[in-house]
């Protein structure tokens, strides 16, 4: 499964850090991405991002591909089960590795994009994967302990690829850890949101989600290694 190629990646790369390339300036995001290439385990774009920088998504993963293992999609899904597969299939078509989607819609809404993303098509380039959305690091979400709880508990039911999990709120981010063990989590909310790698990593973080902190830094490059191995320093104690 897609989960176990990621796995594999990061300790071929010795990295578990995600660039969040959330940066408008094509130019400048792609700077950013040379520089911080070799410290990263894969990238995350939202699906807006190429028709921003003017391009076509297809070519944008592809041209990424050359540079970081994996492209993911922060998609968000949240719709019924057939649009969700309608979508996904679209994305996945354009070369992403894996689509992140919300929960709350209900478990046959998830198992839509699954269903994609296994599909013998798609498979042909390698497994692609899911991950699901727990709790957000926006103040004032409204994913309650009970409502991340029923969340982690879908995810690992329907073995999911990862978990989305906010790596500023660690006491919630533990708690998901615990209802769903097996599944790696993910988290965004590391740096200009206050949340730290290491402690985010001692409460359960596999994976930490980055963008600001690295774009706006005077030497992204160094910033992605400091990210990296401060993930890496818990990980691999
Ligand atoms: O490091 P930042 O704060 O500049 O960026 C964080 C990225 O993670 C940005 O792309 C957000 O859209 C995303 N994100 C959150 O910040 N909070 C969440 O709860 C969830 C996400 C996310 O990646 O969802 C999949």
């Amino acid at each position: 499964m897609f989960r176990d190629r990621m796995e594999n990646e990061a300790q071929l790369r010795n990295s578990r850090l995600i660039l969040a390339l959330d940066e408008p300036d094509f130019k400048k995001a792609f700077t950013v991405l040379k520089k911080s290439a070799k410290y990263l385990l894969a990238v995350k774009l939202h699906p807006e991002m190429p028709a921003i920088w003017g391009k076509k998504p297809a070519a944008i993963v592809a041209k990424f591909h050359q540079l970081v293992p994996f492209v993911i999609l922060d998609a968000k899904l949240a719709d019924i089960g057939s649009s969700n597969a309608f979508k996904s299939e679209y994305h996945f078509q354009q070369g992403y590795d894996a689509i992140i989607c919300h929960g709350f819609p209900g478990k046959e809404s998830v198992q839509a994009v699954q269903t994609v993303a296994q599909s013998p098509a798609l498979a042909v380039s390698g497994p692609r994967g899911v991950f699901l959305l727990a709790a957000m690091t926006s103040p004032g979400h409204l994913f309650s302990e009970v409502t991340a709880q029923k969340l982690a508990q879908m995810a690992q039911e329907l073995n999911v690829d990862g978990i989305v999990a906010p790596g500023n709120q660690y006491d919630l981010l533990a708690k998901i850890h615990s209802f769903a063990p097996q599944i790696p989590i993910l988290s965004p909310g590391i740096g200009t949101q206050g949340g730290d790698a290491k402690l985010a990593a001692q409460s359960g973080t596999k994976c930490a989600i980055v963008g600001r902190s690295i774009l706006n830094a005077e030497k992204p490059g160094l910033e992605a290694r400091r990210m990296c191995q401060a993930i890496n320093e818990v990980l691999t104690l």
